[in-house]
């Protein structure tokens, strides 16, 4: 008979949420923080690429919790968002009504799928409740100077009445345009809120080696932080104007044959002569058409404008010509560049294009392209005849004795923008008074929560469409007339603190406040995070900003661990049946609700988590489900009317015990497919006895493992065995290293020291039995026949070596 997967999981799922079975214990000397990257609660519901991750650290945790330990295994909602906010717009409906129907389905997929989270620690970033401490984040971070406004080239559209992220502009036929709708987009310097991130690069760099990441995730940070060693060199204009370039081949200043700004560099309009003034213009005016990615793009042909200024190589003393090209970006560095086309390709391609002099100033043999491998300086007065290393201290050394040049370290890492003009975010605790200053609100008056409104649309000014809410924005302060921030804060600012509020809750969206002594010390008991499980996608994003909140908060006295993440593992996506990616679109889309219904939770988490590697890119298959129910299915048959034997016969005592070992390792090594393998092949070998022989301790300890996977069918079987109360708190399976010493050897068979063949045999067999064993072996005897014996060598429970002459 196969086992009623509706009914079996109904009812086990009601019996842990009547028992609260999944509640956070903190009374054990070990505890384990399992985390998964919360979803967005869009209007499509879960996806089985979802349950993949969500599967995992459910294994994960029932795992710590048997083992032992208190277990923080919560959920939430990272709830704001443009989806919702777009929905809004196009039916007039409320973004926040619309965002808690969908947490609510989400709520019951996840309740159906049997994960054992903790409920009463849910959190939604969009409750008041939660972005009061967003906001009081952000008065720390701006009173530490964390936080400012600042003037900032976003991608504005006049059409659309908004500013756009970087990778929401596309170019078409040489013009920015918006990914939606198409509209023209332009450059344009607005008053944004910028967080400081690059302040705490250093410190986001050296903390990456203490964590147990991809490495792939790792050097995706580091190379995004992208610390360069270097040094500012000044040159200055035939006029006097000081011009500062950064290198990080200051030896090669004797082949610098010209210079190039930034076209938005500050100096470009100081140094330009009258004549060259309309075309630099003209180029300045390109340039904001382009973004960012387009400029950084070596593919692209070089352009660029004369300046008609000159500025003098401080070294050489030669005086070379300025130019602006946008290839040289105004935010790195310091926007400018000293052009060593001899040894760089961009400056290279720039120079041969223009017809600027290129002078070589390392030994290459081949000069007819840039050459940018190591040789001895050649051209190069006091630095002739040097290597790299050798020459960039020796010109340091003069630069910085003759002041024209200091050490310098840059960061690619850019500040983080922190502005939206939308509706559905959080509100900024900030005012403006009427002369233009900065003030926070009151930390008792928070939260500033969201006005009641259904007029979200975009402003059409750049202001956030909360410009238009007059009496949310005009407020008083003190007796004083002032007016609200409209700008929202973006999405990444929930998720970069959520993993906190968890702790700070017992009940959904009642945070305790985060400077209190009690959030301390809960801090102190469950950070850091010791399992992080999501897709490689957040590699950088919410992954570095969340490190960044994390630092703060730590500086601030409030955390004591400075990295949230201990250990980070991404799953690899479920992709269609198909092989592509799963998307409406390729209409390759399974959604796990229905695979409940026809297989069972307890079959799609099995089938999920032995499909193959936990990080490897599969696709889905129906057959590999309808094995994973069939597996459960004979499960149930052998453990359903059976009653087991109370004593052991010691038959199957090698191979439990090995199981178990192999399934403790695995599982805490996240090698889930295999250690599924391994409950096979348990499985396997009580189906070869008659089942009242089987010992029942080993069926329980099955049934334990077993419960990491398919936790209903687990407890149902759990209480055919004869227990009454769940079984999720028991104790995990223990094994016995004495148990799994093999009861068999192979023994090799040899005839005069060369191998001819091998027996597996009982261990510890005589002398006399093993040399018979030996002779009786077809192959041996072939080389012995006729031959005369000399020699007998028996090395026990390893080899027989018959010498024969
Ligand atoms: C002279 C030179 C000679 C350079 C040479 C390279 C090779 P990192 O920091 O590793 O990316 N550079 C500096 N500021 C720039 C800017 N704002 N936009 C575009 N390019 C910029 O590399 C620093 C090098 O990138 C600097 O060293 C500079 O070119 C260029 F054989 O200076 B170099």
């Amino acid at each position: 008979m196969d086992f009623s997967h509706k009914a079996i999981e109904k009812k086990w799922q009601k019996i842990w949420k009547e028992k609260d079975v999944y509640q956070t214990t903190s009374n054990k000397d070990k505890k384990a923080y399992i985390l998964d990257m919360f979803p967005y609660p869009s209007g499509s519901g879960l996806h089985v690429g979802h349950v993949k991750g969500y599967t995992a650290t459910d294994v994960f945790s029932r795992f710590r919790r048997m083992q032992g330990y208190d277990v923080l295994h919560p959920i939430g909602w990272d709830a704001f968002g443009l989806p919702a906010e777009q929905y809004a717009l196009s039916t007039g409906n409320d973004p926040r009504e619309f965002t808690l129907k969908n947490i609510d389905t989400f709520r019951t997929q996840l309740q159906t799928l049997g994960f054992g989270y903790d409920f009463n620690k849910e959190v939604n970033t969009a409750h008041p409740e939660f972005y009061k401490t967003t906001q009081w984040i952000f008065e720390q971070l701006y009173k530490l100077g964390l936080a400012e406004l600042r003037d900032i080239e976003v991608n504005w559209s006049q059409d659309l009445g908004t500013v756009l992220a970087n990778d929401e502009v596309e170019i078409k036929d040489g013009i920015m345009v918006s990914e939606r709708g198409g509209y023209p987009v332009v450059k344009k310097t607005m008053k944004q809120w910028v967080l400081k991130i690059t302040a705490y690069a250093e410190k986001l760099l050296a903390g990456l080696e203490t964590l147990d990441w991809p490495q792939s995730v790792k050097e995706l940070q580091k190379n995004w932080i992208g610390k360069s060693e270097g040094v500012e060199i000044s040159f200055k204009t035939q006029t006097g104007v000081d011009l500062k370039v950064f290198t990080t081949r200051a030896d090669t200043i004797y082949g610098a044959t010209y210079l190039v700004l930034a076209p938005e560099h500050e100096a470009v309009h100081l140094i330009s002569t009258s004549n060259q003034l309309s075309e630099v213009e003209t180029y300045i005016k390109q340039t904001k058409q382009k973004s960012e990615i387009d400029r950084k793009d070596d593919s692209k042909p070089k352009t660029g404008v004369f300046t008609g200024a000159y500025a003098i190589n401080p070294i050489t003393k030669e005086a070379i010509p300025v130019w602006i090209a946008d290839y040289v970006l105004n935010d790195y560095g310091s926007g400018a560049v000293m052009a060593v086309p001899a040894h760089d390709p961009r400056d290279w391609e720039f120079a041969t294009k223009f017809n600027l002099a290129i002078k070589f100033v390392l030994a290459a043999k081949d000069q007819s392209k840039a050459f940018v491998g190591e040789a001895k300086h050649i051209n190069s007065d006091f630095l002739d005849g040097l290597d790299r290393q050798e020459a960039n201290r020796k010109i340091l050394e003069r630069l910085e004795a003759e002041n024209l040049g200091i050490k310098k370290i840059n960061y690619k890492l850019r500040d983080w923008l922190f502005s939206r003009q939308r509706f559905y975010g959080e509100p900024f605790p900030v005012y403006y008074t009427n002369d233009g200053n900065i003030g926070l609100i009151d930390v008792k008056d928070l939260p500033v929560t969201l006005p009641q409104t259904s007029y979200i649309k975009p402003s059409g000014t750049g202001e956030s469409p909360l410009a238009n809410v007059k009496e949310w924005v005009e407020i008083e302060v003190n007796g004083q007339k002032v007016k609200r921030e409209t700008n929202t804060m973006p999405q990444s600012a929930g998720s970069s603190w959520y993993y906190l509020a968890y702790i700070l809750t017992d009940q959904p969206n009642q945070l305790i406040d985060l400077e209190s002594e009690e959030a301390k010390a809960r801090f102190n008991k469950w950070m850091p995070v010791d399992l992080y499980i999501g897709g490689q996608e957040h590699a950088v994003g919410h992954l570095l900003y969340a490190r960044f909140w994390n630092h703060v908060l730590y500086d601030l006295g409030i955390l004591k661990t400075q990295e949230p993440f201990q250990k980070l593992y991404n799953q690899g996506m479920i992709l269609g049946p198909d092989g592509k990616k799963m998307s409406k679109s390729w209409g390759n889309v399974i959604n796990p609700d229905d695979v409940i219904q026809s297989h069972g939770a307890d079959a799609l988490r099995l089938y999920e988590m032995f499909m193959g590697p936990l990080d490897a890119s599969l696709p889905w298959s129906y057959d590999g489900l309808d094995a994973a129910l069939k597996w459960l299915n004979r499960v149930f048959r052998l453990v359903n009317n059976t009653t087991f034997s109370t004593t052991n016969n010691q038959e199957l005592d090698f191979v439990y015990h090995d199981v178990v070992k192999k399934v403790t390792i695995m599982v805490d090594e996240l090698k889930l497919n295999t250690a599924i393998s391994q409950l096979m092949v348990l499985m396997n070998a009580f189906y070869k006895y008659e089942p009242s022989t089987i010992y029942q301790p080993y069926i329980e300890g099955f049934v334990k493992m077993l419960a990491l996977f398919a936790p209903h069918l687990a407890e149902e079987i759990w209480s055919i065995l004869g227990h009454e109360t769940s079984l999720v708190n028991e104790a995990w399976p223990i094994y016995d290293e004495t148990k799994l010493i093999a009861s068999t050897v192979t023994i090799a068979f040899q005839v005069n020291g060369k191998l001819r063949g091998t027996k597996e045999v009982a261990i510890g067999l005589d002398k006399e039995t093993l040399i018979k064993l030996a002779k009786s072996d077809e192959n041996v005897d072939k080389f012995i026949k006729n031959k005369k014996i000399v020699k007998e060598i028996v090395i026990f429970d390893k080899i027989v070596n018959i010498v024969v002459n």
